[in-house]
């Protein structure tokens, strides 16, 4: 039996990071699947594992780790080989602050076009007690989806939240012209790609992957990513917008592709 139990959502991006880190230092582990929308995440013996109402959580033997950046130390931490952190400390003080600066800044703002695209038919047919309801049960996100409303966030916020996953796509092509690539911080790959993988495919999956046109790195970064074998393990099928809902799977459909 495996000591690791993923508590975790497909689709969900916090998630993904947490699977691909799993899968990159090929560690077995039994994945139980948690479905949002149903409020999985929010049942009694969930929030006594995470009182956030939010995936993932990491069990290992008897410890709860929680939250997706610091499920991926503690995995590095204690499964070290093969490292995805620097050993040198300024190096990994450098790639826990860009860590932070993915979470802060493009990592909450592909929420916005992901509910208004995909996740807002789920709150619509709601009368608009049973949405307070909702929004009052989620100890992390109930500001967040009363922004939303009903209705979707206005072209306000979607314009602020393209701004803020524009200066993630950019920083990102900073960092990998300062290194030199392949990866983030350089030769080897590092929890900072990791961090910001989820980001990209979701912006690749809703059509936004026009982001990094200017952007032949962040390109190239990407083919890298999705060629490894962790990838593949990671994104199986139901993982991607597009699989889930077959409205945007019309509407993003790729040149050449079967959708
Ligand atoms: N900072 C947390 C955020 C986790 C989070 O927001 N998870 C989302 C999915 S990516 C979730 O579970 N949402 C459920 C909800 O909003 O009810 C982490 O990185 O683990």
């Amino acid at each position: 039996m495996t000591e690791l139990t993923l508590h975790n959502a497909p689709q969900s991006t916090c998630s993904q990071r947490v699977r691909y880190t799993l899968h990159a230092k090929g560690l077995p582990f039994e994945e139980k699947r948690l479905d949002l929308f149903s409020g999985d995440q929010l049942k009694a013996d969930y929030l006594q594992l995470n009182p956030n109402g939010v995936v993932p959580t990491l069990e290992d033997g008897g410890a709860v780790i929680i939250d997706s950046a610091v499920v991926m130390e503690y995995l590095d931490e204690t499964r070290p080989d093969p490292a995805l952190s620097p050993a040198d400390p300024v190096a990994r003080a450098e790639m826990r602050s860009m860590m932070r600066f993915i979470d802060e800044v493009p990592t909450p703002a592909v929420r916005v076009p992901s509910y208004n695209l995909a996740f807002l038919p789920h709150f619509r047919a709601m009368s608009e007690e049973d949405f307070q309801a909702l929004c009052d049960s989620k100890p992390l996100r109930r500001e967040f989806l009363m922004k939303m409303g009903r209705t979707g966030f206005p072209q306000q916020e979607m314009d602020e939240a393209t701004g803020r996953l524009r200066r993630g796509v950019e920083r990102t092509a900073d960092w990998l012209q300062a290194s030199g690539g392949p990866w983030i911080m350089g030769g080897k790959m590092t929890l900072a790609d990791v961090s910001i993988m989820p980001v990209i495919v979701r912006l690749d999956d809703i059509g936004m992957d026009t982001l990094w046109d200017a952007h032949s790195g962040v390109a190239r970064w990407f083919e890298a990513i999705r060629a490894t074998p962790a990838f593949g393990k990671t994104y199986y099928f139901g993982s991607l917008l597009t699989e889930k809902y077959p409205h945007l799977a019309e509407r993003f459909a790729k040149p050449g592709s079967a959708a």
